[in-house]
Order: structure tokens, then C-alpha cells, then sequence
């Protein structure tokens, strides 16, 4: 009884927001893009380009609102919600720019409004609406969407979960070390908060290990325990999944009763208010995905990251009747998936890249059982940071990219310094889309792609001294399927 009042509560809640927000839409058009992806995917450098080429009329060519010229003036406004940490984009915007160093990461929420003055393309609009647009931009990691799933999920289940999971051969010398304590411990024991806090650091490590592991293994929940963000250390973190679970209800003051009740308190206190103040009130998503990486690391690291944009899609498929679902999938029309670093490829790559993309984007919308948003996908660099060129090899002529490699990254034996030019031939992406998911392909080859991390670009300066935009490929394509409808 108790949870179903919840329940119904919580729903109340989200529909009268959702009322008020849209009341709120009514008088000052607004829409809120969410930007998610696991953690480097790009998200930041993504934003801050984005907005960076708006502000300073980068070149858009299809961004139609502003090829045509129609855009009068983008500017940044003060965001709609106090309580969510700004997104620092003058901070960002210095790193990438000044000092041509990628930003720090962010690992948490963050929001800016961005608003465009515009004038309509018909006459009719332009009757009827002040030509104004605000673009409430949400950063949020993705790892913190994978906890969906825990809403429809008691503790035993997420126990039971966590340790199968666990066991599995991919992962079983990573988790050791907690599964052996985890063993030694009788969940009937007096609860213990120094014990509560070992296990949930050693809990908490297995997963941070499968994360850094390269055989890139997907995130499980809970997403907090790899993204704290500002909960680091509080009670509703400090649990973890325990064996030998009783099925009678656990005796109070219990290591198990404690577990439980923190395990409800990570939903209700940490989950539940992140889907209804955030998710639900999205109109837009663009999920980014490190595509180049996944590539390098063979076929098994890309139906990994297959799983995850499977997990990702099934957050925002409507008529699951978990208990956002319904509520938010309704707004949420169209969503991208895009992979954004392909200034790391020769431009002949990158219709192969977005073939790849398609390709993992239809099998994870089929997998997720995904209907009801437009889903399209595109392959792109939110910052450029290489050129193109030929390089004379005997009688052949190979396209090469150029840049300057990151200081520490290393090539054919070569460390770089991070202040020299170099050209590299980055290698071709397969022909079919298929051959990158074979995992019964031969194991062990070399990746068919040779990635080098480069600095961000040296920006030009016209004569009169004013900084050009940021430079990228097909930016401009996003931004239209993300917002150009809007501006029409
Ligand atoms: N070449 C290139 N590299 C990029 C691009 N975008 C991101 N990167 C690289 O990817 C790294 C991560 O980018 P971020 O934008 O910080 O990623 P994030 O998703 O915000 O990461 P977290 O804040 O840690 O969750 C950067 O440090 C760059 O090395 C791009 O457009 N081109
Ligand atoms: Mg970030």
C-alpha cells in the first residue's frame, strides 16, 4: 500500500511539472536538449561547441535558420533552474581555445540556456511569434540512466543480479575481491557501519575496475557508485548487493536490514528525483558514443557498447509502464545518436562511420523493442582537430590527417610531445558495417584503424584580430535535426 501511494504521488507530481512547464512553454518557447553518453564521450566538448559556433555565427552550412541568415542573435541567458550547476562554458570554452587543451571532465549534472533570436521563414509565423528560442541544454552522464532499471527492482533481485553477473568469466578477476568478502558475511549479522562501508568500497572498485578494464565492459548499476557527482560518502551510496539473502522478511537492526533500507533510499532519495526533474522534462536527446575507441578495441568492446545504447534507448521508450516512462517518452520526439570523433578519420571514413553508427543504433532500437521518436544517428567531430592531406609513399599517394598529437601519445614507436605537427594515414574503416560487429571474425588483429588523440585546433585570427569559430564536421547536421524545426 505504502509503495503504490508513492507511486501514485510521484506521478502527480511529474504531471503537474510537466503541466507547468508546459504553461511556462507557452509564454517563452522554450526546449530542453539533453546531452548524455558514458563518461569521454564528448559530451562537454560537444556543448561548448555548439554553442561557441552559434554565438559566433561559426559556419553552419546545414543549419538552414542560419545559411538563410535568419538568425539575428544567440546569446547565453540565465538558466530556469537554481538548483543544477551551471554548465561552465566560458571555463570550457578558455581550455579549448586559449590554452588548445581538451577540458577537464565534469561527472555530474550541469544546465546552460542558450537563447536565439530569429525571424521566421514564413510570413505567417513571423505574424505570430516573437522569433525567439530559448535552448535549455542539459549535461547529464549517461551512467546515471542505466539505474532505470532498479526502480522495477527489490534488493534481492539486485542482489541476485549483481552477483551473477559478477561471477561471469569477463569479470570474475575483477570482481574477486569483493565476491570474497561479500561470501564471508552473513546478512542476519548485527548491522555494522564500518562493515557497510567495506563492502560497499569494495562493491564500488569491481565496478570502477570494469570500467577502466579495456576489454570496455558495460556499466551496471548503480550509476552513482561511478558518477557520485555530490552524494561521495552519504548513507544512500553506502550499501552493496549480499549473498545468502533469507527470504523471510530480515530481522531489524540486521547487516541485511540496513542494506534493504539504504537500497530504497538510493531510489526514492537518488533515482526517482533525477528521472522527474530531469528526464521527463526533455523534448530532445542526443546520446554521444566514443565509436573510435570501441572500433580500436575489436568486436566484443563494440556489442558492448551496443548493450549500452540498448539501455540507454529503452530509458526514453514510451509505454513500459514503469513509472516515468509514460509520462516523458510522449515528449521526447526526436533523439540522435552520434559519434563524435571523426576528425580522427580521413573524410573517405566518414560515411563508413555513420554506416557503423546506423547500423548499432537500428540493432539497439530493435533490441530496446524502440518506437515513438524519430532516431537518427550521424558521425562527427563537435571539435576539429585535424586537417587532410596527401603524403607521396613511392609511387602512391596515401590521405593523411594532420595535427598535433597529444603530449605522451605514442605511434610506431614515436612519443609526441604535444607541440609538433605530425601527418598520419589514420587506416580505413571496413567497407560493410557488418565485418566491425563479427565477434566470431579472427581474434587479435590489428585494429584497422590507427587513433592518435590530437590537441584541439589552433584557431585562426582575422586581420581585424577577432577569433574565428571552433571548426567541425557536421555539427551543423546535428544541430538541424536537433533543433532546426524549431526555427522554421
Ligand atoms: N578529436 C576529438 N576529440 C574529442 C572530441 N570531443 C571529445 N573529444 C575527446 O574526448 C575527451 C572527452 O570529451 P568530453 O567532452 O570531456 O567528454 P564528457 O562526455 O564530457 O566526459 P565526462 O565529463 O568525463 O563524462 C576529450 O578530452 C577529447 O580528448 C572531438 O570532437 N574531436
Ligand atoms: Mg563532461
Amino acid at each position: 500500500m505504502a509503495s503504490s501511494l508513492t507511486t501514485f504521488t510521484d506521478e502527480a507530481r511529474i504531471a503537474l511539472d510537466t503541466l507547468s512547464g508546459r504553461a511556462a512553454g507557452l509564454f517563452s518557447p522554450s526546449l530542453r536538449l539533453g546531452v548524455t553518453g558514458l563518461s569521454r564521450a564528448g559530451k562537454t566538448v560537444f556543448i561548448s561547441a555548439l554553442v561557441h559556433n552559434l554565438i559566433h555565427g561559426g559556419r553552419l552550412p546545414l543549419f538552414e535558420a542560419q545559411k538563410s541568415g535568419r538568425i539575428a542573435r544567440a546569446f547565453l541567458e540565465e538558466q530556469p533552474d537554481d538548483a543544477v550547476p551551471r554548465f561552465q562554458y566560458e571555463d570550457h570554452v578558455a581550455a579549448l581555445v586559449d590554452d588548445r587543451a581538451w577540458p577537464d571532465s565534469t561527472r555530474a549534472i550541469s544546465e546552460l540556456r542558450l537563447t536565439i533570436e530569429y525571424e521566421s521563414a514564413s510570413g505567417w509565423n513571423r505574424l505570430f511569434s516573437a522569433g525567439k528560442l530559448s535552448v535549455d541544454i542539459v549535461d547529464y552522464p549517461g551512467e546515471w540512466l542505466l539505474d532505470l532499471p532498479l526502480l522495477g527492482k527489490s534488493f534481492a533481485d539486485f542482489s541476485r543480479e549483481a552477483v551473477e553477473l559478477a561471477a561471469l568469466p569477463v569479470r570474475c578477476d575483477l570482481s574477486q575481491g569483493w565476491l570474497a568478502l561479500a561470501a564471508k558475511i552473513d546478512p542476519d549479522a548485527d548491522a555494522d557501519e564500518m562493515m557497510a562501508r567495506r563492502l560497499a568500497e569494495r562493491f564500488a572498485a569491481y565496478l570502477k575496475a570494469c570500467k577502466l578494464d579495456e576489454r570496455a565492459l558495460s556499466t551496471l548499476p548503480p550509476g552513482r557508485f561511478l558518477m557520485p557527482g555530490d552524494l561521495e560518502g552519504s548513507p544512500a551510496l553506502t550499501f552493496a548487493p549480499l549473498m545468502k539473502l533469507s527470504e523471510r522478511r530480515p530481522r531489524s537492526g540486521s547487516l541485511q536490514a540496513m542494506m534493504e533500507r539504504r537500497y530504497e533510499a538510493y531510489k526514492t532519495h537518488v533515482v526517482k528525483p533525477f528521472f522527474r526533474e530531469h528526464i521527463t522534462r526533455l523534448d530532445r536527446q542526443i546520446v554521444l558514443i566514443d565509436a573510435m575507441q570501441a572500433l580500436n578495441a575489436g568486436p566484443a568492446a563494440m556489442a558492448d557498447l551496443e548493450r549500452a545504447v540498448t539501455e540507454i534507448l529503452s530509458c526514453f521508450r514510451p509505454g513500459r509502464g514503469n513509472f516515468v516512462s509514460d509520462l516523458f517518452s510522449r515528449r521526447i520526439d526526436r533523439i540522435l545518436v552520434a559519434a563524435t570523433k571523426a576528425d580522427q578519420l580521413h573524410h573517405e571514413s566518414h560515411d563508413r562511420l555513420q554506416a557503423i553508427v546506423r547500423r548499432l543504433a537500428d540493432r539497439a532500437v530493435a533490441r530496446a523493442n524502440f518506437s515513438g521518436a524519430d532516431v537518427d544517428v550521424a558521425a562527427m567531430a563537435a571539435v576539429r582537430s585535424t586537417r587532410e592531406g596527401t603524403v607521396k609513399q613511392g609511387r602512391e599517394t596515401l590521405p593523411v590527417i594532420i595535427g598535433t598529437p597529444l603530449k605522451g601519445e605514442r605511434i610506431n614507436g614515436e612519443t609526441f610531445d604535444g607541440k609538433a605537427e605530425t601527418a598520419i594515414f589514420p587506416g580505413d574503416l571496413p567497407e560493410k558495417a557488418d565485418a566491425v560487429f563479427d565477434v566470431s571474425g579472427p581474434e587479435n588483429t590489428e585494429p584497422a584503424i590507427r587513433f592518435v588523440r590530437f590537441r584541439p585546433p589552433k584557431l585562426e585570427r582575422t586581420a581585424e584580430g577577432v577569433t574565428l569559430s571552433l571548426p567541425h564536421i557536421r555539427l551543423d547536421r546535428a544541430l538541424q535535426f536537433l533543433i532546426g524545426d524549431h526555427l522554421a
